[in-house]
């Protein structure tokens, strides 16, 4: 190889390395979720036309939920690669009022981590803040998810026929900075986020969650 092409292939392999990081950067993009509200409505809470009122309901940004129910007990979010467990009405380890101190939670875990675990799956763990909102539906309420995660819950379904989410209060794992004590829940009731819940002494739901990454 003569001298001139060996010092154009370094420039193009140069140039090629500090393209890298950028496309790099693109590929992992992410955007946040949708919320889910496709209403929109004027200061005085009286439903309006959305287009071109600039609203959540009116731009809908985000990614599009899209849900796969795998037939095991539990739900594949397809935009964030985690998937849930399901929560069910038939007194089980998954029964949706089943309530929990924050220890208690962490429990519940091991629990579906004991082989054979569930949905042949050990790597269960209560999700983290941001991870939990992920599943809010902000179109809805009462309780605030999407249809995969609230049809046919009636007494005695089981996670393989029902989805539950009760309209309260569920533990995430992430604690509330500069007070330990408490941790951060997320209220499917309306989708609320909220750091006023003490671990010790106070007891909600937990729907577990693993993958993501
Ligand atoms: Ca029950």
């Amino acid at each position: 190889m003569t001298r001139l092409p060996m010092i154009a292939t370094l420039v193009t392999v140069l140039v090629l390395s500090a393209l890298a990081p950028e496309a790099d950067a693109g590929a992992r993009r992410s955007r946040p979720v949708r919320t889910g509200q496709t209403t929109c409505w004027d200061t005085a809470g009286t439903v309006i036309a959305c287009a071109g009122t600039g609203v959540d309901g009116d731009l809908r940004r985000g990614e599009p939920r899209s849900y796969q129910d795998n037939g095991d007990g539990t739900i594949r979010d397809k935009r964030t690669a985690l998937t849930w467990e399901k929560l069910s009405d038939d007194g089980s380890i998954h029964d949706w009022d089943n309530v929990y101190l924050w220890d208690e939670a962490f429990e519940k875990i091991a629990d579906l981590n004991t082989p054979p675990c569930f949905a042949g799956f050990c790597d269960w763990r209560v999700p983290n803040r941001f991870e939990l909102e992920t599943i809010v539906d902000l179109g809805t309420a009462n309780p605030a998810v999407s249809a995969p995660f609230n049809t046919g819950c009636t007494p005695g379904c089981t996670v393989l026929t029902c989805s539950c989410t009760f309209s309260g209060v569920h533990w995430t794992s992430t604690s509330a900075a500069g007070a330990g004590n408490i941790g951060w829940g997320v209220n499917f009731f309306v989708g609320s986020a909220n750091r006023n819940y003490l671990k010790a002494t106070e007891s909600y739901f937990v729907r577990a969650v693993r993958g993501g990454s």
